[in-house]
């Protein structure tokens, strides 16, 4: 086989190995579930901005890369047209057109999809529960206000690796009635809930993969997320932050229970220092 030859097979077998390669990804978003089934109110419209997303880069990376084998079937021939320089306002419409095109697919997705679940998830509303969640290597802790409703302040020299986790102030008395779950987070189904994320020593994320929530957890401030959680069941946080060593064991189980249940628990547990 001449060069030549050569030249032209692996011209032809490039582009179909691409094009098989192109197939195979394709079947396996379109026939395969890859995520989790969604348990909270907001997670469905994040299912919709991931496929969205992927159908949008998707078919201008098939596009473009059909094109650029035209360009390369049909620039290799021995009876190619030679080249010509396209002018100034061709190439303005091709760097302007594209720009526009682009633009107006990521605008249509935070618009229109992206925008409506950010107003969910950043949503303030005095009537949302409210629920602390403490990151540190390597674990995570649940911390409820009790039923005055507001958390008591932590001093992180009263941190006790046993005895009080959450770091909580005896002395005051909004600490007092508070609740501290060490490694679960309990949740009511049906009603939304506030989550303020802390950390006690570096960055962590608190994910939870059936809820599509993921939000950082910054040592030094709060950051918060906010979630209606709508089959009860098991589920489970993790860390989506690399923190050190043990990230990769960083979880801990979230139990969503129906909300009559979840009330009767919040009456019945004892508060921190009661
Ligand atoms: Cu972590």
């Amino acid at each position: 086989m001449s060069r030549r030859d050569r030249g032209s097979v692996w011209r032809f077998l490039l582009p179909v190995g691409f094009l098989a390669f192109t197939a195979a990804t394709v079947a396996a978003v379109l026939f395969k579930d890859w995520m989790p089934p969604v348990a909270s109110e907001h997670g469905k419209g994040v299912d919709g901005m991931i496929t969205y997303i992927l159908c949008a880069a998707g078919l201008i990376f098939v596009a473009g890369h059909l094109l650029l084998a035209k360009f390369i079937f049909t620039s290799g021939a021995d009876d190619a047209p030679a080249y010509k320089p396209i002018g100034n306002k061709a190439e303005m419409l091709f760097t302007i057109g594209p720009t526009i095109f682009i633009l107006l697919i990521s605008e249509i997705g935070v618009l229109f999809i992206g925008n409506p679940i950010w107003g969910q998830v950043f949503k303030e509303d005095p009537e949302d529960f409210q629920i602390e969640v403490i990151a540190k290597q390597f674990e995570w802790i649940a911390h409820y206000p009790g039923r005055d409703g507001k958390f008591g302040p932590f001093r992180m020299e009263k941190y006790d690796e046993v005895d009080n986790i959450a770091a909580l102030w005896k002395k005051d008395k909004e600490s007092r009635d508070d609740l501290v779950v060490r490694g679960k987070l309990i949740l009511p189904a049906g009603k939304a809930c506030q989550i303020r994320i802390k950390s006690f020593d570096v960055l962590h994320s608190f994910n939870i993969p059936a809820f599509r929530t993921k939000q950082d957890a910054v040592p030094g401030i709060y950051t918060k997320t906010r979630f209606v959680a709508t089959t009860p069941g098991d589920y489970e946080i993790a860390c989506a932050e690399i923190c050190g060593v043990n990230h990769y064991k960083m979880k801990a189980k979230v139990q969503v229970l129906p909300l009559e249940k979840y009330m009767k628990w919040l009456e019945e547990e004892p508060g921190f220092f009661e």
